[in-house]
């Protein structure tokens, strides 16, 4: 309902429809792949991987037959599976704290999606880009590959009630006996509370943590993903330290994570516990509990792990996120990844040429045309690079199209900020000639 929005909420939405951002997804998410069964041979990556210690994703050539039919724009538009927690805490939570949590399982969940997916996601080439809408979430998202070596996707997703955007430059690295990938860049979330709230907007940050494939040596490999993560809300200086456990050797902390919402003035207010691969539980701290934190974790002191516990005071913890069914799939995809490369008759009409669901090496991947995938992916690989040696012999510097370098205001740090003009020409149909990459 338009009259209940804030100005600045109409503000986007108006802006979102008249760029007729929708336009193309009249037919709704895809529900299901050609595929049934992905059917991909078995290989031991130990095998495969023993030659390759030292070296980073970019620089390992491997059998298709180690990809998923993904690629790494879309991995980072699957952050937008779980934003039904964003519109919540801008829509209907009050108290700034608590819409952290929101805030910290938001950015939590989107690891739900690396369990059982290991395998590669295509590595985007320079200047693809990826868009994807949702008229039934009431947001839209659009990213572009604007780097190559070292890999950086940025990305923009706008609905009237919050912002997101980031890049993610991934660093990955064989171990030998775990392959371990650090995104580093910084994310940005800005929020627009509803009329009533004390402040119209709220800038959030955070950094993802490091994710990791273990496991490779003994032949089980899995996905785990650990470390700290700070969320910051940089307008009120509330602050979230989330912790995600290492699995460890028994895997026994597998999937664990806790962490804790503060002040400006660092008095602990919630509390945040569960695990990424299947709920996240919240709890308010009272006074009493407040004052017992020890180096900054709060103690429930009865050791459980899988929901909050009773704790030692303060209300009684409530499930904030519950991960989505998953059923089986090609591929082990999610049913929102499965719904990215989608690519509807009408959907032709508006996107980009660069955009990945023209991809010829995934779209054959996606059918299970292994060898064509993988004839494609060469193809596609040289005619970079023969774009790039052409740029240098003429001495031209490579500009991405949609997205330039700045200074960010608040943060002070340098990312990848949305030029604006890819909707706007989307809406005029002028991108059939903007790119041609395939
Ligand atoms: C994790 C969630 C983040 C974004 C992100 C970036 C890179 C992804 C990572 C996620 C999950 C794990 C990942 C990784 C790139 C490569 C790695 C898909 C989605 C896979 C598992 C590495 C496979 C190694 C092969 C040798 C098989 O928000």
């Amino acid at each position: 309902n338009r009259d209940e929005l804030t100005d600045s909420q109409r503000e986007v939405l108006d802006r979102i429809l008249a760029n007729k951002s929708f336009a193309g997804y009249e037919d709704g998410p895809r529900k299901k792949l050609l595929l049934d069964d992905d059917d991909r041979p078995r290989i031991s990556l130990w095998g495969v991987l023993k030659n390759l210690i030292g070296k980073d994703m970019t620089k390992m050539t491997l059998p298709v037959s180690f990809n998923e039919c993904t690629n790494l724009l879309q991995r980072s538009a699957e952050d937008m599976e779980y934003t039904d927690l964003l519109e919540k805490a801008a829509a209907i939570i009050d108290d700034p704290g608590e819409r952290l949590v929101y805030i910290a399982a938001y950015a939590a969940s989107s690891y739900s999606s690396t369990i059982d997916r290991i395998a590669k996601p295509f590595n985007p080439l320079l200047g693809e880009t990826f868009e994807y809408s949702r008229p039934d979430m009431g947001y839209r998202m659009f990213s572009e590959q604007v780097s190559h070596h070292p890999p950086i996707g940025a990305l923009i997703a706008e609905s009237p009630r919050w912002e997101f955007y980031g890049d993610s430059n991934v660093k990955s690295k064989f171990y030998g006996r775990s392959f371990d990938i650090n995104p580093t860049g910084l994310w940005y979330l800005k929020l627009r509370p509803n009329k009533g709230a004390e402040v119209e907007e709220e800038l959030y940050t955070f950094r993802k943590v490091t994710s990791s494939v273990v496991g490779i040596i003994t032949g089980s490999p899995t996905v785990d993903n650990f470390g700290d993560m700070e969320i910051t809300n940089h307008t009120l200086g509330y602050k979230c330290i989330l912790k995600f456990k290492a699995r460890g050797w028994s895997g026994s902390h597998a999937y664990e994570l806790k962490g804790t919402v503060v002040n400006s003035a660092g008095i602990p207010l919630w509390m945040v516990r569960g695990k990424w691969s299947d709920k996240i539980y919240a709890k308010k701290l009272d006074h009493q509990t407040a004052v017992t934190i020890t180096n900054g974790m709060p103690e429930t002191g009865d050791g459980s792990t899988d929901d909050a516990g009773p704790g030692s005071g303060g209300s009684a913890p409530f499930v904030i996120w519950k991960v989505h069914d998953r059923p089986k799939a090609p591929f082990n995809l999610t049913p929102f990844a499965i719904t990215l490369n989608a690519l509807p008759e009408r959907l032709t009409d508006w996107v980009a040429p660069t955009d990945t669901r023209y991809r010829p090496d995934q779209r054959a991947m996606e059918e299970g045309r292994y060898d064509d995938a993988a004839d494609e992916k060469r193809r596609v690989e040289d005619k970079q690079r023969a774009a790039r040696r052409e740029r240098e012999q003429e001495g031209i510097e490579y500009e991405p199209r949609y997205f330039e370098k700045r200074v960010h205001d608040v943060s002070g740090q340098e990312y990848w900020a949305y030029k604006g003009n890819y909707w706007p020409l989307r809406e005029k149909r002028e991108l059939k000639d903007k790119g041609d990459i395939f």
